[in-house]
């Protein structure tokens, strides 16, 4: 395979997909982060009567109101990010951590014969579902970036991926508008495609939803390689998400079918709790 990779920042067509900095969100961020300290300070005179409180609050999935509250508007602020398509760092490829950590083993568990594996895509508002083969996946172009993988337990490592775009993977495909049309910019995209993205482990036993903006993100990868090698089981072989904005909760490895949807998808760790759109 000796085609040149194509650095996540850059579009197919060679346009610099980096925002310039001084945006008007980022001086939306910086205001809204004084006044969630001014919110904090409020909340340290309530002390121990307002936890009390707090979690005395009804729930709402399984986080006490006023945490998920806070989760929301925190989700909301970090899709307004995505919008301006803000980039994960990127490092030099020897940066990358030479053994990579594994964390998570949902949905890896049952057999797996690879030469067996498709993909499995549901369209949008109907219709055959259909199979994609690894070899599919690796027709489209090959994209290598070094970005941090950050677990929500508090670790991060520096990883060299390298998969297909999934923007241009529903550039080819044209399954996610309910009319049939493919993605040919991801700034212009259908007036009727799905907002969210459902994907599952072949066995169902995990399961992330995805944002629209996020699937379409330049740097979310349908990945089939760590440091030039193949997937490992262990790393979700044959083929997982990468998607840097997000915590390594929504790197779903092993991916077994993807379906469309109108409302946010069902989430393992949304579930238990966490942010659905664990963005960082
Ligand atoms: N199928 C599946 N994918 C998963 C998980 C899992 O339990 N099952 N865990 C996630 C978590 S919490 C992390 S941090 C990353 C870790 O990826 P790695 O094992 O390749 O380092 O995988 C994610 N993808
Ligand atoms: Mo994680």
């Amino acid at each position: 395979m000796d085609q040149k990779p194509i650095p996540p920042h850059v579009s197919p067509d060679g346009e610099d997909l980096r925002l310039p900095p001084g945006s008007a969100l980022d001086r939306e961020a910086t205001r809204r982060t004084r006044r969630s300290f001014i919110g904090l300070g409020l909340a340290g005179l309530g002390g121990v009567l307002g936890w009390r409180y707090l979690l005395n609050r009804p729930q709402i999935e399984g986080v006490p109101a006023p945490f998920r509250q806070v989760l929301n508007a925190n989700g909301r602020l970090t899709q307004a990010y995505l919008r301006e398509t803000r980039l994960a760092p990127e490092f030099a490829k020897s940066q990358g951590v030479a053994k990579v950590r594994t964390n998570g083993s949902a949905g890896l568990t049952s057999a797996l014969d690879p030469a067996a594996w498709r993909m499995v895509v549901q369209p949008y508002g109907g219709g055959k579902a259909q199979e994609f083969t690894l070899a599919d996946i690796q027709a489209l172009p090959r994209v290598e970036m070094t970005t941090e993988l950050k677990c929500i337990e508090g670790w991060s490592i520096v990883v060299n991926w390298a998969g297909a775009r999934f923007s241009d993977f529903l550039a080819k495909y044209p399954l996610a508008s309910r009319s049939g049309q493919p993605v040919k910019d991801i700034a212009n995209p259908p007036a009727d495609l799905a907002p969210y993205v459902g994907i599952t482990t072949p066995d169902e036993k995990y399961y992330v939803g995805l944002d629209m903006p996020t699937v379409l993100h330049p740097q979310t990868l349908l990945c089939y390689e760590i440091n030039g090698q193949p997937l490992s089981l262990a790393h979700g072989a044959p083929l997982r998400l990468v998607t840097p904005l997000k915590y390594g909760i929504k790197h779903l490895k092993r991916i077994g079918t993807i379906a469309f949807a109108d409302t946010k998808p069902a989430d393992y760790w949304a579930e238990q709790g966490y942010d659905w759109y664990a963005s960082h």
